[in-house]
């Protein structure tokens, strides 16, 4: 364990953006108060990310081929926000967060494609003043398969994302919680929320090997994300909690059994989350699988989705908002990878 007990994780911040996964079309409940930071659409079809006639920045993902299964992911703060786009990065800040959105073309070789447009979304953060990251999400197609040299997508993705960290100071002490899975289509879309003044700490596993730390056999450079980000607000602070499989040390276990895989990957969630680990990480805080609430899940096989859902509702509280896809998971062992927030 290398984090010190009781960093200094800066200010405790009065609000954090509220998310919601709504069906899909559904607009931003003005009643409910605030103004909408981003909607990424999780439907049929990818496109690049645009401000929307409101001015919040709006980005297709193609996560379902059934359009029955679409549902919006809409991110709501407290105060009015400012949207802009630059160098085809779209965003929106409130003063303390920032949401922004990018998207890589679909491609030979994505290395060179995906640190740039990291590197235009980290500019973005740079310049407008929101230089901590606590999550990002990228969504990868063909996220198994050989790219034009041979060299695997998601490896590919990672070393572009390696590349556009190492040239922004984006160290090992500063990773944010992610997700990277597979898409249905449309090259790479990704997004990012970042923040004025609160720093966040970073969560490991102890059961897991730090992604970052990886050895070289899954791909040229390592994936760059921290298991957990934990954001300290006035009351429970949340725990972004990066996808998370079934992983222990940096070896996937119990290759080729759904069942198993799903209750070793929350395990990792409820070990991540839990009192004992966030007290290990200066957090005096901890939570239960039946605090998590935003979940996704993504299931390699539409026939394990029955199955997994059963696991996952004995699990996760009634009252949680949980969504099922249909995607690719990083790894081609991996059949199922489960992210969420902690309150
Ligand atoms: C893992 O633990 C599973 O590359 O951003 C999970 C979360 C995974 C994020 C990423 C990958 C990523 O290695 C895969």
């Amino acid at each position: 364990m290398t984090q010190t007990r009781f960093a200094d994780s800066g200010p405790s911040l009065e609000y954090a953006p509220r998310t919601t996964l709504s069906d899909f079309g559904t607009v931003a409940d003005p009643a409910a108060g605030g103004y909408l930071l981003g909607q990424i659409n999780y439907t049929t079809a990818a496109a690049d990310p645009t401000v929307s006639g409101t001015g919040s920045p709006v980005l297709d993902l193609h996560m379902t081929a059934d359009p029955g299964d679409a549902f919006s992911e809409l991110w709501i703060t407290r105060d009015p926000v400012h949207s802009g786009t630059h160098d085809g990065v779209v965003f929106a800040h409130d003063g303390e967060y920032l949401l922004c959105a990018g998207r890589v073309p679909q491609a030979r070789t994505y290395a060179a494609a995906t640190e740039h447009a990291y590197l235009a979304a980290l500019n973005v953060m740079r310049d407008l003043g929101y230089r901590h990251c606590y999550r990002m999400w990228n969504f990868v197609n063909q996220i198994n398969a050989p790219n034009a040299e041979g060299l695997e997508t998601y490896r590919d993705f990672c070393l572009g994302r390696a590349n556009a960290f190492e040239k922004t100071g984006f160290g090992e002490d500063v990773m944010p919680a992610a997700t990277g899975i597979g898409s249905l289509g449309g090259g790479i879309g990704f997004y990012f929320l970042s923040g004025r003044s609160a720093r966040p700490t970073m969560i490991e596993n102890p059961e897991q090997m730090s992604a970052y730390h990886y050895p070289r056999r899954y791909g040229p450079k390592a994936p760059k994300f921290a298991r957990a980000a934990h954001l300290a607000t006035a009351g429970s602070g949340h725990v972004y909690v990066s996808g998370t499989a079934s992983i222990t040390g940096h070896k996937t276990r119990y290759a080729g059994d759904i069942v198993r895989q799903t209750h070793v990957s929350l395990q990792n969630i409820a070990r991540v989350i839990g009192a004992t680990n966030l007290w290990e990480h200066g957090i005096p805080d901890g939570h239960f699988l039946s605090n998590l609430d935003h979940v996704k899940v993504y299931v390699r096989h539409a026939e394990h989705i029955p199955v997994v859902r059963q696991i996952c509702t004995r699990a996760f509280s009634t009252a949680a908002e949980i969504r099922y896809l249909n995607v690719d998971i990083c790894r081609s062992d991996l059949l199922v990878e489960i992210e969420g927030i902690a309150y």
